[in-house]
């Protein structure tokens, strides 16, 4: 039996998690304060672009979204809505307490009613640690090995992939950490498995590089199980102006096509418009065909094939920083949590040729100007608010179609890597979302990920997989 690593055993965070979820629960403007000031000391304000934050130490081992970087590089977003970004007038404020929104001026029905958040029962989830290691450090995604050991491959923001048995026993599975600038936002962010990896041995990492720093796209062959990091083809480059908001899920959709998440190039607010342009590979979510040697293909059917100066590579666009985005494995749709800059987490559903209003709109509400159009614009699933009860960068996870928590069947789970409070919002209704666990202190949540018994997997930033426990029910076995 190789079942003991996805039995649940409850493990308290260490340390330095609670420390650093700590320090990033803090009101906004105080821990963008000390991050900037240990990553100015540590890195140099002025030098900005390109350096990586290996060197930084404590706090400032930054979460894959913007507290740190957004205090060093961002541009002060025009005061929209009466907001300043001070999360000070936010604190006590629930995503579900729209009227005590600062946000309330732009009116509720613009906002929509998936803020007016209904609890499910905080805590009656919780988290059970099923693996981790001291090695994985920052870890940032798990993916099922598809050559039926039922194994796990794990992938560390340094640069390296690490095969993980159902003992939970980790081996090395791949290195490309010589190649891969990383530290806060950049790394190696994202693995996807070839669909036909039984019969082609072909793996995909989606990775940030130094010289200039940039978005890498690449596939490698693997053999005798592990990763051959000398058989590199790279498939796409994509040069990064800022170094937050790389994006960094790749993953095979049902159509047996690539899909990358690129963010808008970072600093703040999309200084440069990348979110609404269709002529960059910035703030989308590309698709493109794999499945021939050599390179890759535009899917004839990629909604902006024929656009006149558009890249034919994107499949939905205006997005900020799309932080994870998974395929429901029952119906095939495509769910991405997209960063908000100030306000406004997402979760969205991603339709091809989809709008998702970045920097238009941050959430609901209208960012680069007070007055703006939702013309056109597919609005969120679901949001909720910057402040202790949100939190400040959400991560997407996955559509349960787990066995272990049947009444979670067909939600699409998410979390916050500040707050890490847990949601689940229902993908076959339109009602609010709901909170699952709540600002759990096991550790700042990185991603998600499933387990080969399709339970989804929450990782979190001091290399410890957790999966969600329903507290009755684990009390219940003896
Ligand atoms: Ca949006």
């Amino acid at each position: 039996m190789r079942s003991s690593l996805w039995a649940c055993t409850p493990r308290k965070a260490g340390r330095s998690g609670r420390l650093r979820a700590a320090l990033f629960t803090l009101s906004r403007p105080i821990a963008d304060r000390l991050l900037a000031l240990v990553l100015a000391i540590a890195a140099g304000a002025a030098a900005g672009a390109c350096g990586s934050d290996d060197g930084v130490a404590g706090p400032a081992a930054m979460p894959p979204e913007k507290p740190a970087s957004s205090a060093i590089l961002d541009e002060s977003p025009p005061a929209t809505n009466g907001s300043t970004g001070d999360s000070s007038d936010r604190d006590g404020t629930d995503p579900g307490s729209a009227a005590a929104s600062p946000q309330s001026d732009v009116g509720a029905a613009e906002n929509g009613p998936e803020i007016m958040e209904a609890a499910l029962i905080p805590g009656e989830y919780d988290f059970g640690f099923i693996l981790g290691s001291d090695a994985l450090g920052f870890v940032l995604g798990m993916e099922v090995l598809p050559d039926g050991s039922g194994d796990v491959v794990l992938v560390a923001r340094e640069g390296r992939l690490w095969r993980a048995d159902a003992d939970g026993a980790m081996h090395l599975y791949g290195d490309i950490s010589e190649r891969v600038l990383s530290g806060g936002e950049q790394g190696l962010l994202g693995l996807a498995f070839s669909p036909t990896f039984a019969s082609d041995g072909l793996a995909y990492l989606h990775y940030t590089a130094p010289g200039p720093a940039r978005t890498v796209i690449s596939r490698f062959r693997t053999a005798d199980g592990g990763l051959n990091a000398g058989s590199e083809e790279v498939l796409l480059q994509v040069e990064q102006p800022f170094p937050n908001h790389n994006g960094g899920q790749i993953a095979f959709g049902p159509d047996g096509l690539l899909y990358i998440a690129l963010g808008d190039g970072g600093a703040g607010g999309d200084p440069l418009g990348h979110g609404q342009d269709l002529g960059t590979l910035l703030g989308a979510v590309l698709r493109i065909d794999v499945s021939e040697p050599g390179g890759y293909r535009i899917p004839a059917d990629n909604p902006f094939v024929g656009v006149e100066e558009a890249r034919p590579e994107i499949y939905a666009y205006g997005l900020r920083n799309p932080w994870r985005f998974s395929f429901d494995s029952e119906t095939g749709k495509l769910w991405a949590a997209d960063v908000g800059q100030d306000e406004w987490e997402e979760v969205n559903t991603i339709v091809a040729g989809g709008n998702y209003g970045w920097n238009t709109l941050e959430g609901f509400a209208c960012f680069a100007s007070a007055a703006c159009s939702r013309d056109g614009l597919q609005p969120p699933r679901a949001v909720y608010a910057h402040g202790p009860l949100g939190g400040c960068s959400i991560t997407g996870g996955y559509v349960y179609r787990g066995a272990a928590l049947p009444e979670l069947d067909g939600w699409y789970v998410y979390g916050d890597f500040c707050s890490s409070r847990v949601w689940a919002v229902d993908a076959t209704s339109d009602g609010p979302p709901v909170v699952l666990a709540d600002a759990h202190p096991a550790g700042s949540i990185t991603s998600f990920g499933l387990t080969p018994a399709g339970e989804v997997a929450v990782l979190t930033m001091d290399g410890a997989i957790f999966t969600l426990t329903q507290l009755e029910r684990a009390a219940a076995v003896p």
